[in-house]
């Protein structure tokens, strides 16, 4: 699995609660987000990230869930098209805070839609969803960029699976060593069919987006049995709150994007 060196967020703004949500889980209180955005900055930290840290950006609601801007590969950054019109302006202000770390970046040829959320890099192989953000030339066009790479990608469709997957990493995450975790309702997907799965309880379903970062990983609060099964497996968990994040429709994955050592230029 990558090392990852560096992580670049941005707390949410004021405009928060006007971001895109289905969750219906309530508003989001700002003062509360602010403060678990800084609990997940400290675990970072201490996972051996150093942070580029972005002012907050009222112009975008969303604009937090930083993953969705770009997908960070060992040599470059590939810029994304969101697939929320909302959400398109996000991409240019990523694109020049990591091409100040010394990133190189690509943009996603057109006219396609990709949202970072909708990558899973398991390490020999990405998985792209085709999701309500992802659209079919999006994935084409990333798909042949990581084969540009040297990487293999596989396509995995989610929107039969219904609106509670807005990305495929809404029920995926890579743990390194070929091993995932998945949601019940991927765990049978031919996809994944290779790979060694811990599939999330249902009662433990928004903890499937949890991040492995070097030696540890991040997990959602909430789900003790996930938290052992990973436990069992040997790897160091930090549980996090995330409720607020959950109430605008957003997982741990999406707070960051993280820098393997080979991304950095010599910036
Ligand atoms: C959105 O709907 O775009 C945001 N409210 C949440 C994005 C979450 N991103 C992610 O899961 N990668």
């Amino acid at each position: 699995m990558s090392r990852f060196v560096r992580a670049v967020v941005r707390p949410p703004a004021e405009t928060f609660a006007q971001g895109l949500t289905e969750a219906e889980l309530g508003a989001p209180d700002l003062a509360l987000a602010l403060a678990q955005h800084a609990a997940y900055c400290d675990a970072l930290e201490r996972a051996g990230l150093a942070l580029l840290r972005l002012p907050p950006d009222p112009a975008y609601p969303d604009s937090t869930f930083v993953e969705d801007t770009a997908i960070l590969d060992a040599r470059a950054a590939i810029l994304t098209r969101p697939g929320a019109p909302s959400r398109a302006g996000e991409v240019a202000s990523i694109a020049a805070a990591l091409r100040g770390l010394g990133v190189e970046t690509i943009a996603l040829p057109g006219p396609g839609h990709v949202d970072g959320g909708d990558v899973c890099d398991a390490g020999e192989r990405c998985f792209i969803g085709l999701s309500g953000r992802t659209d079919e030339a999006g994935a084409r066009a990333l798909a042949g960029l990581l084969g540009d790479l040297g990487r293999e990608a596989t396509i995995v469709d989610v929107r039969p699976l219904g609106p509670a997957l807005l990305h495929l990493k809404s029920g995926l995450s890579t743990l390194g060593e070929g091993r995932l975790v998945v949601a019940p309702a991927l765990a049978d997907h031919p996809a994944f069919a290779g790979h060694e799965r811990v599939v999330v309880d249902r009662a433990e379903v928004y903890a499937a987006n949890c991040v492995r970062v070097n030696d540890r990983v991040l997990v959602a609060a909430g789900a003790p049995r996930l938290a052992e099964a990973l436990d069992r497996r040997g790897l160091a968990v930090e549980l996090l709150a995330m409720s607020e994040f959950q109430k605008m429709d957003g997982g741990l994955s999406c707070l960051s994007l993280r820098l393997p050592a080979g991304a950095l230029g010599a910036a």
